[in-house]
């Protein structure tokens, strides 16, 4: 990418006043709110990388570009800033291997160097091509002002993922062009200030009409253009928070489905139903012109309701979800719908995200439902209230810089997962007790001690949430959502450290019981576990999924890899604590395994739904039937899905998956060959296991040790995490902890094997 050389002091070149339109639109002050239309962000070819610092607030992440000098002095580029944009950290040659545990020690020599200052890793944690959409669509109905390094490397990392042939882009990073991807992405190009005849735009938008144009979307997309004004409500398929008002026992209720999409379905059935609009610009005007192949004027709003393209179309509506959505446009709307009735469903959904947002101080689940939580309360309350100016500080901590731009994450940054996993890691290798990696894992453990979330929210009935008190989030406590694996990958860390002589013990048995106490309650009837709450509605729910793009979205699913974590650390927990809860735990774990077996598919791997595919549920499979004893020469199970590990193992002693597999649900090698991270699960699986040849382990530990860099890290490959089935998402984390994991783990298994 070729940057141009700004010059800090530049002053701001004129405004680029949009024709036809006398009032301002953005100001240079980030966080003004009273400006109008007009202004469009200053848009540059790229910004200086060397000026952009990420701040760690207690794990908040935000990006700061310094434009002055003198800040730019005083505040250093760490090591972690360098990496994460791509910028060379310069470290020197560490001593090679002789054997993986010293590729283990190099490989965290590099890691340590990323801690960041609150004691947790973070990353970029991309993938998704419709989040950022969503974050500078609430910024321009919101008015908030983009600034030009913002706009500048948003352009850049858009024309950077945009597909090489068509210009268009799709669901997620590896995925084909879609109407989804495109239409997005180019409407929030053209929001940061990127003309509309670039010939990179001329491109896009030429493949989109290709496509069908806007009108081809998917009922995500018709949302976010009707909020912007540049479609008509009427092509939304309809999201009434009536539904809202049904009584809890209705078996389709709101509050049992998955969090997510009740998360979104919320603030979107709040603005659908005010069919709230933003204010009319030139490039609203604009847009409406350049997404769509008829004349805006003459468009069927009504009757493309259900257009779609079938490249977006991965879960066609069921027969059911259309004659409910025919009855609720045809009947219940224009002619029933009471408006008593109405001001109740809106009322009672504006409460409910006032929840949401109390209960994450604004955070909020994810980027979806923040950016909508946001438009919401700026169209309630007004753009200089409380509520508007929380949203547009926190939605920053979405937003990740790298070397091809400014992105956004999937939520505010993986930090308890990835550090559990650290910790892990050494543990693996058999160096927690070693003096080098103490203060490094001490800042780790102080991290995890302060992240424990210590109450459940307030209203807890009220609002539906699962109980959380002494569980660990994904993420970081404000946004304060347990997960049944998060809870437990956290807790089998802390529970290593603390028992580990030398280490201090931060947090005391009764706060270890609260978290048992909260996993205990995440089993479903069927023995596994899922991964915010238990499953609270049947299957059948998902002949009402209305997004489209993504399968396995309206209810909870009980998962191997949730199941796997859960049964771990009970077992760990129990070594410990012998007595307390024991014979729940101990019944919990037996249902828990049986239900993992259920869960093998007839080649004998299991499918994974949060990363890519087989070969990482196999892994956290084979673990639940060892931690019961069965291995490849006493259980069946467990052989059954060896063979289909090493049925898979590549020429080169590697394991390759594409994201193809999530979306068909058949094992499907990635086209550029074998992958370290596939590569280190399949070999975690198989020595899980217990399985016998070593030969055919040791070929991959080569793999993994020929892989690693003179300086001890490992390279980006493909992406590797995966939800919804459809939707792939990076978690550049794990070709550090899951190799050393699988390095360190051959280390101690093996302890003579050299492997050079
Ligand atoms: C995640 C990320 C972490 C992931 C694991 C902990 C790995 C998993 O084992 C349980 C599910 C969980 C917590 C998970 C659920 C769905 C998330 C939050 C994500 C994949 C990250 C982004 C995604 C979220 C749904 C993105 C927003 C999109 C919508 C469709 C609303």
């Amino acid at each position: 990418m070729t940057r141009k050389k700004s010059n800090a002091t530049r002053a701001e070149p004129a405004p680029v006043t949009e024709k036809g339109s006398t009032k301002k639109r953005f100001s240079d002050v980030h966080g003004a709110s009273n400006i109008h239309s007009a202004k469009r962000p200053r848009i540059e070819d790229g910004t200086e990388l060397s000026r952009w610092r990420m701040r760690d607030d207690e794990s908040r992440h935000t990006w700061h570009y310094l434009e002055d000098d003198e800040a730019v002095k005083e505040w250093p580029q760490t090591h972690a800033d360098k990496y994460f944009l791509g910028l060379s950290l310069d470290l020197p040659d560490l001593p090679p291997p002789k054997n993986p545990l010293d590729a283990v020690r190099n490989g965290l020599t590099f890691f340590e160097k990323l801690q960041l200052p609150s004691g947790h890793w973070g990353c970029e944690y991309g993938g998704p091509m419709f989040l950022l959409p969503g974050i500078v669509i609430s910024w321009y109905v919101t008015k908030t002002p983009i600034p030009w390094y913002y706009a500048t490397e948003i352009k850049n990392y858009l024309f950077a993922r945009a597909n090489p042939e068509d210009g268009g882009w799709g669901l997620h990073i590896e995925g084909d062009t879609s109407v989804f991807g495109t239409v997005l992405n180019y409407t929030t190009l053209r929001l940061v200030g990127v003309e509309a005849e670039h010939p990179k735009m001329v491109k896009a938008r030429a493949t989109l009409h290709k496509l069908g144009g806007a009108t081809h979307a998917p009922h995500w997309a018709k949302f976010w253009l009707s909020l912007l004004g540049v479609m008509d409500w009427d092509i939304v398929n309809p999201v009434p928070p009536e539904f809202w008002l049904m009584p809890d026992w209705v078996p389709l209720a709101p509050w049992r489905w998955w969090i997510h999409i009740r998360q979104v379905f919320l603030p979107m059935s709040y603005l659908w139903s005010k069919r709230w609009q933003a204010e009319e610009t030139e490039t609203i005007r604009s847009l409406r012109k350049e997404l769509f192949v008829d004349d805006w004027a003459t468009i069927d709003w009504a009757g493309n309701r259900n257009t779609i393209h079938p490249n977006d179309n991965y879960h066609p509506k069921s027969w059911l979800l259309n004659s409910v959505n025919w009855l609720l446009v045809n009947i219940w709307t224009p002619y029933l719908r009471p408006k008593a009735l109405v001001t109740m469903a809106e009322n009672w959904t504006s409460e409910l995200i006032d929840m949401e947002d109390k209960n994450t101080d604004y955070a909020d689940l994810a980027p979806v439902n923040a950016a909508m939580n946001f438009v919401v309360c700026y169209a309630r309350d007004g753009p200089d209230s409380h509520s508007v100016r929380k949203h547009r500080e926190r939605n920053e901590e979405f937003l990740w810089v790298k070397g091809e731009g400014l992105l956004c994450n999937g939520t505010n940054g993986v930090q308890c997962w990835d550090t559990a996993f650290a910790i892990q890691t050494v543990m693996d290798a058999g160096l927690t007790d070693h003096p080098r990696w103490r203060p490094m894992l001490l800042k780790a453990l102080e991290y995890l001690d302060k992240q424990q979330i210590r109450e459940n929210v307030e209203d807890q009935s009220k609002c539906y949430r699962q109980q959380r008190k002494g569980a660990w989030a994904f993420s970081n406590k404000d946004q304060g959502y347990a997960v049944s694996d998060c809870v437990s990958e956290a807790l089998k860390s802390v529970i290593i450290l603390q028992k580990t002589p030398g280490f201090p013990k931060l947090i005391d048995d009764q706060r270890i019981f609260d978290a048992i106490d909260t996993l205990l309650t995440y089993q479903s009837s069927s023995g596994g576990c899922a991964s915010y709450e238990p499953p609270r509605a049947g299957t059948w729910m998902e002949t009402l999924n209305a997004a489209e793009v993504f399968g396995r979205i309206m209810v909870e699913y009980d998962y191997p890899e949730c199941t796997t974590a859960v049964v771990t650390a009970l077992s760990l927990f129990s070594k410990h604590w012998p007595t307390y809860r024991q014979k729940e735990i101990k019944a919990f774990v037996g249902r828990a395994v049986s239900w993992i077996k259920i869960a093998q598919k007839p080649h004998g791997g299991w499918y994974g739904s949060w990363a890519i595919c087989f070969t990482y549920a196999t892994m956290f499979a084979l673990e639940s039937l060892s931690s019961i004893g069965e291995t490849y020469g006493n259980s069946e199970h467990s052989k059954r899905g060896c063979d289909f590990l090493i049925a898979h193992q590549r020429e080169d002693g590697g394991w390759s998956e594409s994201y193809k597999a999530c979306e068909t649900g058949e094992y499907v090698e990635h086209p550029s060959g074998s992958q370290v991270v596939m590569t280190s699960w399949a070999l975690i699986g198989l020595m899980k296991a217990k399985y016998p040849d070593k030969e055919r382990i040791k070929k991959g530990i080569k793999l993994i040790m020929d892989r690693q860099q003179p300086n001890g890290e490992w390279l980006q490959e493909a992406i590797e995490g995966v939800f919804n089935k459809s939707c792939m998402i990076s978690y550049p984390n794990y070709k550090f902890t899951f190799t050393m994991k699988a390095l360190g783990m051959f280390a101690q298994k093996y302890q003579d094997e050299t492997v050079i």
